[in-house]
Formats: structure tokens, sequence, C-alpha cells
């Protein structure tokens, strides 16, 4: 019974730790960064000024709302459907615009977390209140699939953050698919995908002096040590950062100092590290027009406009299907 309990995987997390730390090269998913912890540092890294996603995309929507909310307004109406909202700061630019200018529409964010639901619910409301705003607990794709069944007015789905540069080409097609299956021809997807630059800015980016990244990276051992019953000593592992110019990836490692063994004890697994063998934990995928078109082509979107900010670093796309 006891082996039954302990290999029985108890999640997708604890059967991915074990698939990702017992092949070689060793890998585990930037997915599961982001505990209470982990939403915490994410919190600290978008207000690094090296970090120079978020007030590019900070730029770009204040300066630009005016024309990005003309290409969401529709005769009857629209939901604004945001995947991953977090603490809303960026959208709430859109929100105050577009009550200003007496859009109708309904703000439905979706979460996994209720938590954050919660709170980005009372923010909204204290802020904007004028804002109908309606969250959403699920899945993406679950939730998105249930709104466009019961709701047939313009959807405009919004992603901010260029949360798709986690994923590899394959599945960042993947989602885009997933999302398309969910539009109708009235509807539109507004997306941020952060674009290559000078690889000196980029890596500045992920390797900040503070150590912020560096725990936040690190996160991931200590949720294991704290979820799956794991001795990790997260000081013999560094962060290492790496961006290839060619293909437009920045790829984040924990490397191991020395040899180590790891016990992950709800896992009955024993991890042996040889010294300086590498954990890859996330890519951070950095685009072109050449790429996002490619990338729309294959999931069955169009672009039908872009914005960029001044240092033209990042853009958010347009897209119908
Ligand atoms: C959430 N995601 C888009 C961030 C990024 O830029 O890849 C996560 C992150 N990783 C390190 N710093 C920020």
């Amino acid at each position: 019974m006891k082996t039954e309990t302990k290999t029985a995987y108890t999640s997708s997390f604890h059967r991915e730790v074990t698939e990702g730390l017992t092949t070689f090269p060793k890998y585990l998913s930037s997915k599961y960064f982001y505990d209470k912890a982990g939403d915490k540092l994410f919190q600290d890294i978008m207000a690094m000024p090296s970090y120079y996603l978020t007030d590019c995309e900070f730029e770009i929507l204040e300066t630009q709302k005016e024309n990005i909310s003309q290409s969401f307004a529709s005769d009857d109406g629209f939901d604004l459907i945001e995947l991953g909202a977090g603490d809303g700061k960026k959208t709430k630019i859109l929100l105050k615009h577009l009550i200003e200018t007496e859009c109708d529409f309904v703000y439905l964010p979706i979460d996994i977390s209720q938590n954050v639901l919660d709170g980005l619910e009372r923010s909204v409301n204290d802020e904007i209140p004028r804002v109908t705003i309606k969250p959403q607990q699920g899945t993406y794709f679950e939730v998105l699939s249930e709104v466009a069944s019961y709701n047939s007015r313009k959807k405009v789905i919004m992603v901010l953050g260029s949360n798709i540069g986690n994923l590899l080409h394959p599945q960042a097609i993947d989602f885009l698919r997933n999302i398309k299956d969910a539009m109708s021809n009235k509807d539109m997807l507004f997306m941020g995908f952060d674009q290559k630059k000078n690889p000196q800015t980029i890596f500045d980016a992920y390797n900040d002096e503070t150590g912020i990244t560096a725990a936040f990276n690190k996160n991931i051992l200590h949720r294991i040590n704290r979820e799956m019953d794991a001795d990790f000593n997260v000081d013999h592992f560094k962060h290492w950062e790496v961006y290839d110019p060619e293909t437009g990836t920045a790829k984040s490692f924990l490397v191991s100092t020395q040899a180590q063994t790891v016990a992950i004890n709800d896992l009955d697994l024993s991890i042996n590290f040889a010294p300086w063998e590498s954990i890859h934990t996330e890519i951070s995928q950095k685009y072109d027009d050449d790429i996002v078109s490619w990338l729309a082509e294959e999931s069955g979107l169009e672009i039908v406009n872009q914005f960029t900010d001044s240092k033209k670093y990042y853009k958010n796309y347009l897209f119908k299907k």
C-alpha cells in the first residue's frame, strides 16, 4: 500500500517532476514557478527596470489606448476576455479608457486561481467601479469554450505579458489554435510578443544583479521541497541564463555546483547530480514579424494590426480568424 500511494502521482506536477529529473538532460517546467512565493517574485521581477517588458507594454497601452479600443469596439458591444490577468495593472489602462469613452463591454478575466480573481475583482471595483467584471475561474480553454457557447456577442481575447514566450513554437501553435477554435469570425485576439533586440538587453532582463530572477528560478526547487518532502539545497544550484540571437530563445537553467544526491521522498526518488549538471527550467522566446506571421499562419489566424513602443522592444498584435 505504501508504495502504491507513493508512486501514484498525486498531480501533473508530481508526474512531470519525476519525468524531468529522471531523464537526461534534466528539465522542469516553468509553469510550476507560480505558487504564492513564485507569484510574489514575479511581481518583483515586473517592477525591476531591467525587466523592460512590463514598461514597454504599459507604454503601448497608455499611448495607443485610443486606437486599440477602437479596434475592439462593436455596435452591440463586446466581451473582453483576459487569459491570465494577474493584478490587472496594465489591463486597467484599457478598462479606464473604455469606460471614459462609454464603450459597451463586459470584462471577463480567466484564471485558475480564485484567489487571484478575488483580488482583481476587488481592485477593479475600487478603482473603476463602472466596469462590469465577471471573473471566470478555471482553465483557459474550458472557460473560453463555455463563454463561446452561451454568448454570440463579439469576443476580444487578450493575453498580455508575452506569456506565449514560455512555450516552444509547437506548443505556441497549439495554444493559438485552441484560441482560434473558440473564436467566431467577428472575434479578435490581442496578444503581446516580446521582440528580438540587443542580446545584452535581453540577457540583463533575465540575469539581474539583485538576484530576484535567480530566486524566482530556484523557487521551483523550494516548491518541490515543500510539496514533495524533498531536500534540495538550493545554495548548491546556480541560476544560469543564455540567449541565442539566432533563434531568439532565452533559456534559464539551474546548474548543480557540485556532485550531490537529492531525495524526493513523496516520489520515492533519489536524484543524482554530477558536478555542473544542469536542469533546464524555462524558455522566454523573442519574436519578430516573420515568426509571428508564421505562428499565425500555422494556427489559422491573420494579423490585422500591430502596436509597438518607442524603442520597438515589444509588440501587441491584433489577430482575427
Ligand atoms: C511570464 N513570462 C512571460 C516571464 C518571461 O519573461 O518569460 C517569466 C519570467 N521569467 C524570468 N523572468 C520573467
